[in-house]
């Protein structure tokens, strides 16, 4: 078992309030929600962060976006908007080193949110 932590929920170890899912991508409630809609949008396969992920595998980060429209969907968010942020590498504040898009919205969502 691999010990990222998002590799572990993708397989299961780690329960997770889904939200979507497809054959690639995974879509899960932030455990710490920073506004009234955060979920995290990943790829099954890992990646530390977007850039190795657009480098390596350029479609599977256009199913991450496409993912990513799908929640904004579900969420109710693309008539009043919402923020998409892919926190990378140290200075960008990236905790856990499986890329993730945070979508966050529900609510006025400020340029520097974590
Ligand atoms: P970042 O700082 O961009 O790496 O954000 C990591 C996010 O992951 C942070 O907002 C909290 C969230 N998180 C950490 N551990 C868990 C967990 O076990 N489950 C869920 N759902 N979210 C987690």
């Amino acid at each position: 078992m691999s010990d990222c932590l998002f590799c572990r929920i993708v397989a299961g170890a780690i329960p997770a309030d889904k939200v979507i899912e497809t054959g690639d991508t995974l879509a899960f409630r932030d455990i710490a929600p920073k506004a009234p809609t955060h979920v995290l949008v990943i790829p099954k396969e890992h990646h530390v962060d977007i850039a190795a992920l657009a480098q390596a595998a350029p479609a599977l980060a256009g199913q991450v976006l496409a993912t990513v429209a799908a929640v904004a969907d579900a969420e109710g968010l693309r008539e009043s908007g919402f923020r998409v942020i892919f926190n990378t590498g140290e200075d960008g504040g990236q905790e856990v080193p499986h890329v993730h898009a945070h979508v966050v919205g529900g609510a006025a969502v400020g340029p520097m949110l974590a």
